[in-house]
């Protein structure tokens, strides 16, 4: 039947017009849902903002320096299932090496610098603890208030990333809304001060359903700037100084700088590798680049809806994170590095041996 004849018997039939009319908005309500799972998938579920206030316990509790879905950078910690995940990071004053001769006493979340990566997905529900142990080490290092600034999370700052004195806890809960890579940092000031002794880390967040695709291999990356000096006795301490004129010592991948050049990252000749990338700073941008092929995807902040194709190099600016994704063309040596090349000779260049 031709259109034009559905359309006159239609016409006649109100009946029928009221049927069609139906069958097109259930038709449009189908799309609409369909987009909304779409969206949803994409990192636009039930937002939950805010929690419970914090707890600040000024009772010292037994040293666990970090627990939960954590690992050190390179490695990505395994995400768990649970609607409710328990975390914690400690902080420690701790003599820390970042390159051959060249150690400091510096302040840390958990053993290192950067601090532990943290995964968890979108609607967990996190349950953070975070002691400041920073009395243990006194005779080396003198006892500080530090806090957390979680960018993950969507809370009061005044309450949840509030600092605590030497020898106490603060607990709180946060839910993740927004998957991404984001920074963690202490807050306390002189902020600039905490973040050069050491005092930055990372979050993952996993959309609901995983981030979409399979990749052969992950890693994780941050950059971060070190801005020391040497005391007369040899030994080396943190230079507010030149942290305030922007002039860093180092800038590493993963608290080392070049470690990757002695100890290569690990692929093989076609493998899809995504890499977490975060830029800590605390003061300099990153223009991170993998020599030899392109980001197949990027994920600006780690989002997948803010996808960008075929891309060389992905800026970020302090605190910036994103998600690249590259296929190893074929067997080589695979710089990575930012592409700011007097970064490049502070430290942040590395290589992924692909056989
Ligand atoms: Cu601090």
């Amino acid at each position: 039947m031709h259109f034009n004849q559905i359309w006159k018997q239609i016409k006649m039939k109100p009946l029928r017009k009221t049927v069609l009319a139906l069958t097109l908005l259930s038709l449009a309500a189908c799309q609409n849902l369909e987009t909304n799972q779409q969206e949803q998938s994409q990192g636009e579920s039930k937002k939950t903002y805010g929690s419970a206030k914090a707890v600040v316990d000024e009772e010292p509790i037994p040293a666990e320096s970090i627990s939960g879905p954590v690992a050190y950078a390179p490695n990505v910690p395994v995400l768990s299932n649970n609607q409710t995940v328990d975390v914690r990071i400690d902080v420690q004053h701790k003599k820390i090496t970042v390159a051959e001769g060249v150690s400091f006493w510096a302040w840390t979340f958990g053993d290192s610098i950067p601090g532990p990566v943290l995964r968890v997905k979108v609607g967990q529900t996190i349950h953070f603890k975070m002691a400041n142990r920073s009395k243990e080490t006194a005779q080396y290092s003198p006892p500080m208030p530090h806090s957390i600034d979680l960018h993950a999370a969507m809370v009061n700052p005044s309450d949840k990333y509030q600092s605590i004195p030497p020898g106490s806890t603060i607990s709180f809960s946060w839910t993740a809304n927004y998957p991404g890579v984001f920074m963690y940092h202490c807050g306390t000031p002189i902020i600039l001060q905490h973040m050069i002794y050491g005092m930055i880390g990372m979050t993952i967040v996993e959309p609901k359903e995983g981030f979409p695709g399979k990749v052969d291999r992950e890693y994780a990356i941050i950059q971060n700037e070190f801005y020391l000096k040497q005391k007369s006795d040899g030994s080396y301490m943190v230079d507010l100084d030149a942290a305030r004129k922007k002039q860093p010592l180092y800038v590493t991948f993963n608290g080392k700088p070049g470690q990757y050049v002695q100890n290569p990252l690990k692929a093989k000749a076609g493998e899809r590798i995504r890499l977490y990338v975060c830029n800590a700073g605390p003061n300099d941008e990153s223009s991170f680049h993998v020599v030899g092929t392109l980001f197949d995807k990027v994920w600006l902040d780690g989002n997948p809806v803010n996808q960008l194709r075929g891309m060389q190099t992905v800026l970020l600016g302090a605190s910036s994170g994103a998600i690249v994704e590259f296929v190893i063309p074929e067997a080589g040596t695979y710089t990575f590095l930012d592409h700011e090349f007097a970064d490049v000779e502070a430290g942040a260049v590395g290589l992924i041996i692909a056989e």
